[in-house]
C-alpha cells in the first residue's frame, strides 16, 4: 500500500481533512511499523552500547530520511496542503541527554544500524528529562521537561526484570525505540523504567523527595547530587540501568546459543563514561549465580566489556564512597572487594587500586582493569590520557589503549538540517557522499568557481534568514541576517569558556560606545544549560542575559552588535542554528575538551572554526590547514605545565592589561548592576580574579586578536566562501560511520 493510503486508512479521513497533529501521529505509526520490519539480523555477536544519555532528538524526519521515504512524503503532504516542517513541530523532543556524550551515543546508534551491525542501546527512560530551561529575571530557571506522550516512539514491551537494592526489590519495564539506519535496517534503543514512578511528586521547580526511590527513580537525568540523597539516587539509577542491561544481555546471548562461558563471543558491551561501570560487577555476580566460578566469571566479563573515556574532568571519573554502595548495592560489595584485592596483589601502586585508603571506589579503575579496551575520543585526548591522566594504567596495559576520534551522523547534521546545502552538494558532486562521506572532497574542485561560491553564500544567507524568522517567532528577538553569526552552543562549563566570549562582548560593546564601529555588524549567539547545582555556570548565564538586555536595547550599539542567549537549547534548536553559523566558537582551555562534536557539525555546514588547539579542533586544523581556521591560545602542554607548577595567577593578567581590566571591571559596572543581581555578578567577577581555574584571562588577548582577524576575513566574501568550501569538503572524516567502522574493526569485531 502507498504511504498516502496507509495514512488515510489510519486517519479514517483524507490528509487534507486531517489536522497537522493527526497527520503527525498517523505518520508516527506508519513509520514505526516500517522500521520494525527491518531489524538487522544478529549473526552471533551483538553490540550493547550502555549510556546514561541518549540525546536522540526528534525522530520523524530522521527516520523517514533513513527509510528513504522523506522526499516522497514531503511531496505528497505538500500536494495535500500540508507543510512537513509544521508537522515536525508537533513532535516533542525526547529529553534523554545533556550534551555531547548523549548526542554522540545517538549518532553512534544511527551509524551502527547504517553499517548493518547488530547493536542496541541500553539506557533509562527519564520521564522529565534533564530539565527545561526558562529565563526569568535574567536567570536560568529549571523546570521539568515532560516529553512522553500517550502515543510516541516508545513501545512498551513485555520485558521486565527484578532489580534488588538492599531490602527493596523493584520490577522494571522495558520500552523500546526503533533506531533506523540509512540502509533500511534497524536496531533498538532499550530504555528501562519503573511503573511506580510518579511525576506528581515534583513540587517546586525540579525539587522532589530524593528518598522515595520507587517514585523518583527515572524522573530526571542527573538529579542534583549536591547532597547525600542525590548522590545515592544517582547510584540507584546507575545500578537499575546496568542490572537490567546485564540481565537482558545474558538472556539474549543464551537465546542465541551462548553457554555463558563464551559470552564474549556473543556480546560486546561498550561502557560510555563511568555511569554504567557497575555492569562489570553485576555481570560477574549474575554469572556466578548461574554456576560459573568467580575467577572465570571475572575473566569472561573482562573479555566482554570495553570503556570509553569522554573527559579528563573529575566528574566523569566517578568515585563513590563504599558506604554508599553498601547501602544501595550490597550484593556488589564483595565482588568489588575481590576485584580490588586482585589488583592489589598484582600491582604495588596505590594510584591504580579500586578501593582507596579512604574507602572510596574508583569506577574508572574498575573499567580499565576489568575491560579489554580503553579509548579516548580524539587524538589529543587519547594522548593526554596515556601521558598524564591515566598514565599509570597505560604503563600497565599499553595494549588496551586506543583512540577513536568522534563523529557525527550526516543524515541528521547535513541532509536533514540543511536541505539547501544538501541539494547544492547533490547537484555538484552527486549523492555518493551520503554513503561515503569522504566523497565530499570532490567539492574542492569548485573552490575557484564563482557561480558555486555565489550559490554557497546564498544558501548560507537563506539559512541565516530562516534562523532570524525562527528566533523572532520563538524568542521575539530581531536579528540582522546580514550580520556575522558567531555561535557558541554547548553545555555551560567554565572549561568551555563561555565567560571568555562574554568578556569579548563587553570589550566590543565598549569599543562601539567609544565610537569604533565594526564594518559588518556582529551577532553573538549562545545556547547552553547550566547544571542546576553549578553556581558559577548559572552566574555566567546571568551575565550573558544581562549583556543581551543592555546591548540589544542600546540604540547606539545594537545596529552593530547583538547578543542572544537561546532559551532551552536542545537538538531541535541546534538543527536550526548550525546551518546558519558563520563563526563556530570552540574556545575551551586546551587539554580540557575531550573532542567536541559541535565543532564537526559547524564545519560540515560551512562555518569556520575559531578555536584553541583542543580536542578534535586539532584534527580539524590538520585537515583544513592554517588558512581555513582561526586558531589561538595556549597549547595543551603549556596548560598542563601551568597546572603542574600551580603558577597561573589570573590577577596578574588583570593588573597588567588595561583591556582585560576594563572588561572584567564591567561585570559589576553600574550599567550591568542596573539590570542584574549584584550577588551573581560579583561572585563571577571574584571567581575570575581570584581563581579562574580554566584560565580565561590567560587566553583572552589572543582570543580577541584572533576574533578580530576572523571578522576581518569575513569581509572578503569570496575568500571566505573558499574557506567554507574547504571546511565542507574536509568534513567527511568526521562521519560517525567512519568512527563506528573503527570501533568495529578495532574493538567490537561484531
Ligand atoms: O566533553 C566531552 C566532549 O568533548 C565530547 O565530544 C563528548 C563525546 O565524546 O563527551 C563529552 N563528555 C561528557 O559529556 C561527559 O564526560
Amino acid at each position: 500500500m502507498k504511504i498516502q493510503e496507509l495514512l488515510e486508512t489510519k486517519l479514517g479521513k483524507t490528509i487534507k481533512e486531517a489536522s497537522n497533529a493527526e497527520v503527525y501521529y498517523a505518520l508516527l505509526h506508519v513509520v514505526q511499523n516500517m522500521a520494525k520490519d527491518k531489524e538487522v539480523p544478529v549473526k552471533k555477536k551483538k553490540i550493547y552500547y550502555i549510556s546514561a544519555e541518549f540525546l536522540i532528538g526528534k525522530l520523524l524526519s530522521n527516520n523517514m530520511i533513513n527509510l528513504g521515504i522523506y522526499d516522497d512524503v514531503k511531496k505528497m503532504l505538500a500536494e495535500n496542503g500540508k507543510d512537513i516542517c509544521e508537522i515536525e513541530e508537533i513532535e516533542p523532543e525526547p529529553s534523554l541527554g545533556n550534551g555531547g556524550l548523549g548526542r554522540l551515543a545517538a549518532c553512534f546508534l544511527d551509524s551502527i544500524a547504517t553499517l548493518g551491525l547488530s547493536g542496541d542501546g541500553v539506557g533509562l527512560n527519564y520521564h522529565l528529562g534533564l530539565f527545561k530551561q526558562e529565563f526569568k529575571d535574567e536567570l536560568q530557571n529549571a523546570v521539568p521537561n515532560p516529553w512522553i506522550e500517550k502515543e510516541s516512539w516508545l513501545t512498551k514491551t513485555e520485558m521486565s526484570y527484578p532489580v534488588t537494592f538492599g531490602n527493596l526489590t523493584v520490577n522494571s519495564r522495558m520500552y523500546d525505540i526503533e533506531v533506523t539506519g540509512y540502509n533500511n535496517q534497524s536496531n533498538k534503543l532499550h530504555l528501562f523504567d519503573l511503573e511506580s514512578v510518579d511525576d506528581s511528586i515534583v513540587k517546586e521547580g525540579i525539587d522532589f523527595d530524593k528518598e522515595e526511590i520507587e517514585k523518583n527513580l527515572t524522573l530526571f537525568l542527573y538529579p542534583d547530587d549536591s547532597d547525600d540523597a542525590g548522590r545515592l539516587l544517582r547510584i540507584y539509577q546507575q545500578y537499575f540501568m546496568v542490572s537490567n542491561g546485564a540481565q537482558l544481555i545474558l538472556d539474549e546471548c543464551v537465546a542465541r546459543g551462548s553457554n555463558l562461558h563464551d559470552l564474549y563471543e556473543y556480546a560486546v558491551i561498550q561502557i560510555n563514561d563511568t555511569h554504567p561501570t557497575m555492569v562489570i560487577p553485576e555481570l560477574i555476580r549474575l554469572l556466578v549465580a548461574r554456576g560459573i566460578q568467580m575467577d572465570e566469571a571475572i575473566e569472561i566479563v573482562t573479555k566482554t566489556c570495553a570503556y570509553t573515556n569522554h573527559t579528563i574532568l573529575a566528574e566523569a571519573l566517578e568515585k563513590w564512597p563504599m558506604e554508599y554502595l553498601k547501602k544501595v548495592v550490597p550484593q556488589l560489595v564483595p565482588i568489588i572487594e575481590i576485584l580490588d584485592d586482585k589488583v592489589r596483589r598484582k600491582f604495588d601502586d596505590e594510584s591504580v587500586v579500586i578501593i582507596d585508603k579512604n574507602d572510596v571506589v574508583h569506577m574508572a579503575h574498575i573499567d580499565i582493569h576489568y575491560g579489554f579496551s580503553v579509548n579516548g575520543v580524539a587524538s589529543l585526548h587519547t594522548e593526554i590520557l596515556k601521558d598524564t591522566e591515566l598514565n599509570a594504567f597505560y604503563k600497565i596495559y599499553p595494549e588496551k589503549f586506543n583512540n577513536k576520534t568522534n563523529g557525527i551522523t550526516f543524515r541528521r547534521w547535513l541532509i536533514h538540517c540543511n536541505p539547501e546545502l544538501t541539494a547544492l552538494l547533490d547537484e555538484l558532486i552527486g549523492t555518493g557522499y551520503r554513503e561515503n562521506a569522504e566523497e565530499l572532497e570532490k567539492l574542492l574542485a569548485y573552490k575557484d568557481d564563482d557561480a558555486v561560491i555565489e550559490k554557497l553564500l546564498s544558501v548560507k544567507g537563506d539559512n541565516k534568514k530562516a534562523l532570524c524568522d525562527y528566533l523572532k517567532q520563538t524568542q521575539n528577538v530581531e536579528l540582522n541576517p546580514e550580520s556575522i553569526f558567531d555561535i557558541q552552543i554547548k553545555r555551560l562549563h567554565e572549561y568551555k569558556r563561555q565567560q571568555m566570549n562574554a568578556l569579548y562582548v563587553i570589550h566590543k560593546y565598549k569599543e562601539i560606545k567609544a565610537g569604533k564601529k565594526p564594518s559588518t555588524p556582529i551577532t553573538v549567539i549562545f545556547g547552553a544549560k547550566a547544571a542546576p547545582a553549578y553556581v558559577i555556570a548559572k552566574d555566567i548565564i546571568h551575565l550573558i542575559l544581562c549583556l543581551q538586555e543592555l546591548i540589544n536595547n542600546d540604540p547606539e550599539v545594537s545596529p552593530y552588535l547583538k547578543v542572544v542567549m537561546i532559551e532551552n537549547y536542545n537538538v531541535t534548536k541546534a538543527e536550526k542554528l548550525i546551518p546558519a553559523c558563520d563563526i563556530s566558537e570552540q574556545i575551551s582551555l586546551a587539554s580540557k575538551e575531550a573532542s567536541g562534536t559541535g565543532n564537526m557539525k559547524f564545519m560540515l555546514n560551512g562555518a569556520l572554526t575559531l578555536g584553541t588547539e583542543d580536542g578534535a579542533n586539532v584534527e580539524i586544523h590538520e585537515l583544513v590547514g592554517d588558512d581555513n581556521i582561526f586558531v589561538f591560545g595556549a597549547s595543551s602542554e603549556e596548560v598542563i605545565k601551568h597546572y603542574e607548577n600551580a603558577d597561573y595567577v589570573s590577577r596578574d593578567f588583570y593588573e597588567k592589561d588595561e583591556t582585560i581590566k576594563e572588561a572584567v571591571d564591567f561585570i559589576t559596572s553600574k550599567e550591568l548592576l542596573a539590570i542584574g543581581h549584584e550577588e551573581n555578578l560579583t561572585r563571577l567577577q571574584n571567581e575570575l580574579l581570584n581563581k579562574d581555574w580554566f584560565m580565561t584571562l590567560l587566553d583572552f588577548k589572543a582570543y580577541t586578536k584572533k576574533k578580530e582577524e576572523a571578522l576581518k576575513a569575513y569581509e572578503d566574501r569570496k575568500a571566505w566562501a573558499k574557506k567554507m568550501i574547504v571546511n565542507i569538503a574536509k568534513a567527511g572524516y568526521f562521519s560517525s560511520d567512519r568512527t563506528i567502522a573503527e570501533y568495529n574493526n578495532d574493538i567490537w569485531h561484531a
